[in-house]
């Protein structure tokens, strides 16, 4: 298996206006992401890449593509997640055959699923699919909160390798490392890395990785050398340009900052909306000129 520590960016998808999947725009995405970014790995079918708007054709479709440009170059997980456990199943097969090297998948949201049938899942697509799992934490989406004690009863599996750790509770980050040092944490929210790295996760998986993936690394590593004034120097700057994103529409003003790039990263899935306004792109060519 390839080593899956490290700065993972969520990949984006590049769409048409009509929604349908950009796969030359995809394909440009994923080189940018390896070639420019130089990051270690990539998350595929994420919240990043609109993938719970997708149909599981799609879905695959995304996972052939990923694999396809990515070859062997740097280390592939596939979120599979579903609150369609046969859709997860499903997926979880697929990603496996193309040789991921992991899978993830979000708790099971939308119903308040006891933990026991939260366990079940995930033993489920681990027995159906033999390969390595990821747990993705994300509850301010989800509303899913696991507790310490809960984390040990899922990494009674031995291919449960760790969590995708996208919350701020930095407590429980903490008690889970302590708990369970053998097992991987892979901080969520980019705007947080630097104390998250303090606090000893393995690896980052973020979204603006796509377009700030080499600060995000210089933060990961000054933090874990213990240079933490540079680091938060890093960080500050890091969080003008998030914040910038944040404030324009998260996933569209990615998009926008990687055609600036020259990456054609397309358009958002809807119910998202589609397409930035002339004020939106005005925003995103401030960004790009400040922070890129
Ligand atoms: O995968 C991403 N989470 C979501 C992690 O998009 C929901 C993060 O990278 C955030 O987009 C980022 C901005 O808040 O930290």
């Amino acid at each position: 298996m390839k080593n899956l520590k490290g700065i993972f960016s969520a990949l984006l998808v590049s769409y048409n206006e009509d929604g349908s999947i950009n796969e030359k725009g995809l394909r440009q995405i994923i080189r940018h992401n390896i070639d420019k970014m130089k990051v270690d790995g990539l998350y595929v079918g994420g919240s990043t890449g609109e993938n719970f708007m997708l149909s599981t054709e799609e879905k695959k479709q995304i996972f052939r593509i990923a694999k396809d440009e990515a070859k062997d170059d740097v280390a592939l997980i596939a979120q599979v997640g579903s609150v369609n456990l046969h859709e997860a199943v499903e997926l979880g097969k697929y990603a496996t055959e193309l040789g991921y090297d992991s899978l993830s998948a979000v708790t099971p949201f939308y119903y308040k699923f006891s933990f026991a049938e939260i366990k079940n899942y995930y033993e489920t697509i681990i027995a159906e699919t033999g390969n390595y799992m990821i747990v993705y934490s994300i509850p301010f989406l989800t509303g899913v909160n696991i507790g310490v004690e809960q984390f040990g009863e899922l990494y009674k599996n031995p291919k449960v390798l760790g969590v995708k750790f996208t919350a701020g509770d930095f407590y429980l980050l903490e008690r889970l490392k302590k708990a369970y040092p053998d097992h991987l944490i892979w901080a969520g929210f980019d705007e947080m890395m630097l104390p998250a790295a303090a606090l000893g996760v393995d690896g980052a998986i973020g979204s603006t990785f796509n377009v700030n993936g080499i600060r995000a690394r210089q933060i990961f590593d000054l933090t874990r050398a213990g240079k933490l004034d540079e680091a938060l120097r890093i960080q500050h700057v890091t969080n003008d340009l998030i914040e910038g994103i944040l404030a324009n529409g998260l996933y569209l003003t990615i998009k926008e900052l990687l055609k600036l790039e020259g990456v054609d990263a397309g358009y958002c899935r809807e119910p998202m909306t589609a397409k930035a306004t002339e004020k939106q792109l005005a925003v995103a060519k401030e960004l790009k000129e400040k922070f890129l």
